[in-house]
């Protein structure tokens, strides 16, 4: 069976009722089509004449689709002709009488037994559903869109809304099969740890909720936390999220596919089914399948498939990324409140600022590399990769890293114990529309420019629609803020802790200066501002660093000399 077809049979089964008498079954995408309250044609016409529900097929039960249709169609009768897991059939508040011939179903169903077939509305309960700690001490998040409202039925693990803590975003995902009752937050407000999220009405008789429904946790999905602890302050990652609706879900369970490994193509990386459909194309073929998180090092074929084009003429610039600034003209004082990764800044700064900072400037002149340059852009452009000074920035940072591995590490709170990173794990502050984020580029060391590059391009483009992964913007060991794409010279850049050292870059100029033979000639200047630890580093140290950095960027020849 193609794909394609396969894919669609499993729609097919999912959405393939019956009304008692009709025998009508709505098949493939057109079922899939219907929205959850509106029922396929030939149901809504024959729904008040036969108010019960036959299903052929437990796969059925799990659609919120079709139980939202029974729920708005008023069906109140279910009959069930195929059961593989009665334990699903517990949840199912909307129905006040199930039917089965099923053996299993009356040996295992908890809702089959003496007590059941009959459920009635009472037998239903409210359950608050508690945000549980998501991790690395997250007090409160905040909620940034909802995924379900008043009323909608939900299965477990169905998404239930999208959550930003002070370090990436979480999508909680219900535990319990049932009806949402109530929401607590409106999008933006804050949401506390232990505090109830939502209210749902699941099944009293319910005996695999149990215990846990008083507990009501929510749980966040992701994939098992990543040990990227930082110093010895360490702690344990959030989960990391996955974009995409129920229906695909449920298809990845049964196909057994890790959505981790899908790539997403939907708005902020959300899994679409034809992704899904794309996956499990490339899986049955054979080939690998492209990660979407792979951790650390960026693929790049280096070898050029086409002739190079001659680097561009025009001096490099600046491009403004941000749309021209409009007035802001309030009229009245407005209070609002610091949430996200502004929240983040607030407790990485007031953290960073205890430290003592030492700052040190100098002046680069890059007229060397802006020429070089122009023939790496060209170069890198014949991979698809978009190439600025950032690579280079970074590259040879790493390179004189290896020369003063004390800059590349980190120290504990009490400033006891400094540990030398073995992975140059270079960060780059971004401006995003979401504010201030530093991803990281994970083992520089071990990457060539271009990786560098294709690994920033990555960072950059999930960094433009808030998709950055946990992975991505923790255990950095050093950093970098190239605040010159904005404007300005000097900076006093704040140390993100337990880093122990960053640096700022200024905007590359054309200013005059003297050459060898003492004659004014013209040359791209660029400041850099380092800030280092005072605590464990001594000026000299970040001098000596600073100076062979500079040397990199002056005499490129030398920075390809000793790139390993
Ligand atoms: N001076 C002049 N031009 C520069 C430059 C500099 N210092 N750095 C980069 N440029 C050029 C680039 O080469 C590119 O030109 P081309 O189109 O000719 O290649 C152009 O400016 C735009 O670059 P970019 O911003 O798209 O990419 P980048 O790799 O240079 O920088 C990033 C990436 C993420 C560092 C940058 O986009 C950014 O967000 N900078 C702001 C950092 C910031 O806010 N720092 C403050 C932190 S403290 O609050």
């Amino acid at each position: 069976m193609a794909l394609a077809e396969a894919f669609s049979a499993v729609v097919t089964q999912k959405m393939n009722f019956y009304h008692t008498g009709l025998s009508e079954s709505v098949k493939g995408n057109r079922a899939g089509r219907a929205s959850a309250s509106q029922a396929p044609p030939d149901v809504a016409r024959s729904r008040r004449r036969w108010p019960e529900l036959q299903v052929a097929g437990l796969a059925s039960l799990q659609g919120a689709l079709y139980w939202q249709y029974a729920r708005t169609a008023g069906i109140t009768t279910l009959s069930i002709q195929n059961h593989k897991a009665p334990q699903r059939l517990q949840h199912l508040p909307q129905f006040s009488s199930l039917r089965t011939s099923s053996k299993r179903v009356r040996q295992q169903g908890v809702c089959l037994s003496a007590r059941s077939f009959h459920t009635t509305p009472a037998a239903h309960k409210l359950v608050p559903f508690i945000l549980a700690d998501i991790g690395e001490g997250i007090k409160e998040v905040v909620v940034r869109e909802w995924f379900v409202k008043e009323g909608d039925v939900v299965a477990q693990f169905d998404s239930i809304c999208e959550v930003q803590s002070d370090k990436a975003s979480v999508t909680i995902t219900s535990r319990y099969d049932g009806v949402i009752r109530k929401l607590y937050h409106e999008v933006d407000d804050t949401a506390l740890v232990g505090k109830p999220l939502v209210d749902i009405e699941v099944s009293k008789e319910d005996d695999s909720v149990g215990a846990e429904v008083q507990e009501g946790e929510a749980i966040a999905v992701g994939r098992p936390t990543e040990d990227t602890a930082i110093g010895s302050g360490e702690f344990t990652l959030p989960k990391g999220k996955i974009l995409t609706t129920p229906a695909v879900r449920r298809i990845a369970m049964e196909y057994k596919i890790d959505l981790y490994d899908v790539q997403g193509t939907g708005k902020e990386g959300r899994i679409l089914k034809e992704d899904l459909l794309q996956y499990l194309e490339t899986r049955k073929s054979g080939k690998k399948a492209p990660t979407p998180s792979a951790p650390a090092r960026p693929v790049v074929t280096v070898t050029p498939d086409k002739p190079v084009p001659p680097p561009a003429a025009d001096p490099p610039k600046a491009t403004p990324r941000l749309p021209p600034s409009m007035p802001v003209i309030l009229g009245e004082d407005k209070q609002v409140a610091i949430k996200g990764f502004q929240r983040a800044m607030v407790k990485s700064m007031t953290q960073a600022m205890k430290i003592p900072h030492f700052g040190y400037c100098d002046e680069i002149d890059m007229t060397g590399l802006v020429g070089l340059r122009k023939e790496l852009k060209a170069m890198a452009e014949v991979h698809g990769v978009r190439f600025s000074y950032m690579p280079v920035f970074i590259k040879a940072a790493s390179m004189a890293l290896s020369h003063f591995p004390v800059l590349n590490a980190s120290v504990d709170e009490k400033c006891e114990n400094i540990t030398y990173k073995a992975s140059h794990n270079i960060g780059l502050a971004m401006d995003t529309s979401d504010g201030l984020v530093v991803p990281n580029v994970k083992g520089v060391q071990g990457l060539t420019l271009l990786e560098v590059a294709a690994e920033i391009n990555r960072l950059q483009e999930l960094g433009s629609r808030g998709a950055l992964k946990t992975q991505d913007i923790t255990g950095g060991t050093f950093t970098l803020s190239n605040i010159g794409t904005i404007g300005g010279t000097y900076a006093k850049p704040v140390i993100l802790s337990p880093e122990v050292a960053i640096g700022a870059i200024g905007k590359i100029q054309v200013l005059p200066r003297f050459d060898s033979s003492g004659n004014v000639t013209k040359a791209h200047i660029m400041q850099i501002s380092w800030s280092a630890d005072h605590r464990v580093i001594d000026g000299a140290t970040m001098a000596r660093f600073s100076n062979l950095w500079k040397s990199f960027l002056e005499n490129p020849a030398t920075m390809i000399v000793h790139m390993k």
